[in-house]
């Protein structure tokens, strides 16, 4: 048994968690935000069977698109103008995942 955590961008989250659940696969939808952005993101909870882990990660894949976002310079802060404070752009997403070990699982 293997628990899934996806964080992936919240415009993508609805059609990814219908399309796992279709896949008959169990997900738990938590709101998250980004320690780097500080902007709302979403993180799937999906506990599975080891030999479905390849499944989830192309459903991950066909569904959440990576974007580009503007984010202030970390040189600027502190100033309003200058070119330390040009934006900087940074690529967000699609999905970054972790795969865990789960000692037991159960529903009581
Ligand atoms: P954020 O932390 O808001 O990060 C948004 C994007 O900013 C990242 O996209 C990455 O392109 C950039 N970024 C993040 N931290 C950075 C840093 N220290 N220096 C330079 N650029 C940085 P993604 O890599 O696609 O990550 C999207 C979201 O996934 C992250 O949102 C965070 O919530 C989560 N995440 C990504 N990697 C993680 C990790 N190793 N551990 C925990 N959460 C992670």
């Amino acid at each position: 048994m293997k628990l899934v955590l996806a964080i992936v961008n919240n415009d993508d989250s609805a059609i990814v968690s219908s399309a796992l659940t279709k896949d008959g696969f169990f997900v738990t939808k938590l709101s998250t935000t980004g320690g780097f952005l500080m902007v709302g993101n979403t993180t799937l909870l999906i506990g599975t069977e080891d030999d479905r882990i390849e499944e989830i990660k192309k459903v991950l894949g066909d569904y959440c698109s990576t974007r580009t976002r503007q984010v202030p310079s970390t040189d600027a802060f502190g100033r309003i103008n200058g070119p330390q404070n040009t934006p900087k752009n940074v690529t967000v997403g699609g999905a970054t995942f972790f795969v865990l070990d789960v000692e037991d699982y159960g529903k009581l």
